[in-house]
């Protein structure tokens, strides 16, 4: 039913878009194709986009298991940031940024990209300590982020309780006022929509089951549920399940899944003015444009391919939004969801070649890509175009966890795992 009823919404969006009924209606897969990138979520659509409008590769298709945008796209809770502390981070995500500022305007699909400001709650010394690095290394890499005390972290959101004697009192925080949301599936429809509008293939129902190569072990294409299809460059971009895609292909990755949660309350006036992330207690949370608490919680603490979570997870995370906002103590919650994140050993994406040839791979964004995916499609699309790295995703290699050239980014995921 669910299932049903998002690709029915996802068609009815489409219906206004002249001629979307001849890539979009779920073509018969060709025998061949230049570029197969595996995976309809935000980071394979716009991947397939930029391919054919700065590569001009249009002969491509992206076959997705199930429907567009019904992995992590759809599923996270939009929250957009670049104040990661490493340059390599900062390179690509304040390439995402820039990005998503011309956005809508460049898709024509409004994005609803809201840049009302992330600000990161910090409760113990070792916390402030952290932040205010972080607030240094991203100056000097032209990210904006400032400090606040507690009454100016209340002035920018006056929800937020900054009482002494909370278990887990809020003694500063750091605020990036360019960060802020966007509609996570409006991302996939848009670049859907304007890749198909160039000749994109956008295959649903299709899931990849084997990748084929030839004697000398370069990719020749890929088996799926709908027939074996042609292709001299792969691209893996699955999120969750890259392990068992590579694996298809004999790569072993250096990745775990896990399961990551998220709700949503009963729709209110609008009420919360930004977006708060607490990585000490485990809670993120901002304000839908249709009224809703979005909600966020930490990772289960077990490897899994399950979009289910537990539910002690969720019961510590209500916990701890209603310690901090005791106002949405009495708030209804609607509904649940997990999605199943790709997490690397330094909390950083891998974005490369492997050493298939014709095979690459972009993955291991963890909790935290959703914010990536502009300046993601667009790098992993000069990367399958030229068969060499952009120079910003240059150091997400594969290679690093043989070398230890590691982007050691466990604090600045900023959600608990
Ligand atoms: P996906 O959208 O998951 O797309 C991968 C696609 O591959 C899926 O549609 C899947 O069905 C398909 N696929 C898998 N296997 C196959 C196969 N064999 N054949 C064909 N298709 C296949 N990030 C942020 O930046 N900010 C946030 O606030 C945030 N919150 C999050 C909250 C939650 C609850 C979750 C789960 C994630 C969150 N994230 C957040 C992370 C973010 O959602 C992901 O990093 C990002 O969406 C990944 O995008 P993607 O396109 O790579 O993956
Ligand atoms: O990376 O900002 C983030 C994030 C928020 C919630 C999940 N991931």
């Amino acid at each position: 039913m669910r299932k049903f009823s998002v690709f029915a919404l996802a068609k009815e969006a489409m219906k206004s878009h002249k001629g979307w009924e001849k890539q979009w209606d779920n073509p018969e897969p060709r025998s061949s194709y230049d570029v197969i990138i595996v995976g309809a979520g935000g980071h394979g659509l716009a991947t397939a986009y930029y391919l054919a409008k700065e590569h001009g590769i249009t002969n491509i298709a992206v076959l997705e298991k199930g429907w567009l945008g019904g992995g992590n796209t759809g599923r996270n809770t939009t929250i957009i940031r670049s104040n990661y502390l490493y340059d390599e981070s900062a390179g690509i995500y304040n390439h995402a940024i820039n990005l998503w500022e011309g956005l809508s305007q460049e898709l024509n699909y409004n994005i609803m990209f809201s840049q009302r400001g992330v600000m990161m709650l910090q409760h113990n010394v070792h916390d402030c300590q952290v932040a205010q690095r972080h607030i240094h290394a991203n100056r000097l890499n032209g990210v904006d982020n400032q400090w606040l005390a507690p009454e100016e972290a209340k002035d920018f959101c006056p929800p937020l309780n900054i009482s002494r004697s909370a278990r887990y009192p809020v003694m500063g925080a750091a605020l990036q006022r360019r960060g802020g949301v966007a509609r996570h599936d409006a991302v996939a429809w848009g670049y859907a929509r304007a890749a198909s509008d160039m000749g994109v293939h956008i295959i649903q129902q299709c899931e990849v089951l084997g990748v084929k190569r030839d004697a000398k072990g370069a990719v020749t294409g890929v088996d799926t549920s709908r027939g074996a299809i042609n292709a001299k460059k792969v691209g893996v971009v699955a999120a969750g399940h890259t392990t068992q895609i590579m694996d298809m292909a004999g790569v072993r990755m250096p990745l775990e899944s896990y399961p990551l949660q998220a709700l949503v309350s009963e729709p209110v006036k609008p009420v919360f003015p930004c977006v708060v992330m607490s990585n000490t207690v485990h809670a993120y949370i901002s304000q839908s444009d249709k009224g809703e608490l979005v909600i966020g919680a930490g990772t289960d603490q077990y490897t899994s391919f399950s979009q289910t979570g537990g539910l002690h997870i969720l019961t510590h995370t209500l916990e701890a939004i209603c310690e901090l906002f005791p106002m949405f103590a009495r708030m209804k919650m609607l509904r649940s969801w997990g999605g199943i994140v790709d997490v690397t050993p330094d909390r950083s994406p891998i974005l490369a070649k492997t050493p298939i040839k014709g095979l690459y791979v972009n993955c291991g964004w963890g909790t935290g890509g959703f914010k990536a995916t502009p300046g993601s499609g667009n790098v992993f699309a000069h990367t399958i175009a030229n068969d060499e790295p952009h120079k910003i995703n240059a150091g997400f290699t594969l290679e690093r966890f043989r070398n230890g050239r590691l982007i050691d980014e466990a604090a600045a995921a900023a959600v608990a795992h």
